[in-house]
This record gives structure tokens, C-alpha cells and sequence, in this order.
């Protein structure tokens, strides 16, 4: 077990796993990095390269839908939905969070398989450059983390 300040790792083997990531490509920045921090998590845990996929969508709002697709194709043990919303001037911000983290928790509901909250919801880019770091901090590295731990106790519990 890891601890940091936040959150503890269980020390889960993640070696068999596959696991599907998919990536907004708003604000790419931020979510190449926490693209990346979340490859680095799944690696850590023992999941081997050539069992992560990643694919793109336009924005969050289309990660829900693509999640479904990756969850309901019975080839991963786990998802990951990686975003980053940074909220503007109008309710777009407001609209777009709400349905993203219905639609993505609906995804696990539905399908069984885990799929992993990881849209950052942010008030400015300053919000967003503290989550998405180049190190361990950065919230990338606890999905990648959250999804082995879950694709493990989903086959356990
Ligand atoms: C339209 C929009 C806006 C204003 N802001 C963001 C954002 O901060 N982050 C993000 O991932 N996507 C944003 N989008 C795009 C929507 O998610 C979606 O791709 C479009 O509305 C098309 O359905």
C-alpha cells in the first residue's frame, strides 16, 4: 500500500489487465500530460504497454459514448475517460460537467466494467495546470491507478 497525501494505492498486480483510454482532445495540454501520467500509473502497476488503448474524441462531451463502445466490446477489464473542462463565460461549462459525469458513471452502471471519472473540472487554466503536473501529482497517475484497483476487484469482490 502507497500513501500520498490524498489518496491510498492498493499495491494490485495490474499484469493481464487491458485497459482502453480515451482522450478529449480540448485544452491538449493538459490532457496529453494527464494522458501520459495515466499510461505511467497503469505501467507502474504491471499492465503491459501493448494492453493500453487510446483513442481520441472531439471533446468530453463525446467521451461517455466512446467509453460505452470500448466497455461494451468485452476486451478491457477497465476504461479511463480523460477531459479537461476549463469553465468559460456562458453555462456551457455547467452543461457539459453534468452530463460527462453522469454519462461516464451511467457507462460503469450499464456495462460492468469500470470506467474511470477522469475529466478535470476546472474554474481557470491555473486549476488545471496544478492537476496535470509532470510527476506523480498529476491526477492522471491516480486513474490509471483507480483502474487497475477496480478492474481487480471487480473480478475478486
Ligand atoms: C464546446 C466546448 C467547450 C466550450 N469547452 C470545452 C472544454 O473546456 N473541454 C472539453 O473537453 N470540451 C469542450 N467543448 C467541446 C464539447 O465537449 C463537445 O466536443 C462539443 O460540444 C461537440 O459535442
Amino acid at each position: 500500500m502507497s500513501v500520498d497525501k490524498h489518496v491510498i494505492f492498493k499495491n494490485i498486480d495490474g499484469k493481464g489487465f487491458k485497459v482502453a483510454i480515451v482522450v478529449a482532445n480540448w485544452n491538449p495540454e493538459i490532457c496529453e500530460s494527464l494522458e501520459k501520467w495515466c499510461v505511467r500509473g497503469l505501467l507502474d502497476t504491471g499492465v503491459q504497454r501493448d494492453h493500453i488503448v487510446i483513442e481520441h474524441v472531439p471533446g468530453s462531451y463525446e467521451l461517455p459514448i466512446a467509453a460505452k463502445q470500448f466497455a461494451d466490446s468485452g476486451k478491457y477489464d477497465a476504461v479511463v475517460a480523460i477531459g479537461c473542462l476549463i469553465k468559460g463565460e456562458t453555462m456551457h461549462f455547467e452543461y457539459i460537467a453534468e452530463a460527462v459525469s453522469q454519462g461516464i458513471m451511467n457507462v460503469g452502471l450499464e456495462t460492468g466494467v469500470p470506467t474511470i471519472f477522469g475529466v478535470l473540472t476546472c474554474l481557470n487554466q491555473e486549476q488545471a495546470a496544478a492537476r496535470s503536473q509532470d510527476n506523480e501529482k498529476n491526477s492522471g497517475y491516480s486513474w490509471g491507478k483507480s483502474a487497475v484497483e477496480m478492474a481487480h476487484g471487480m473480478k475478486h469482490w
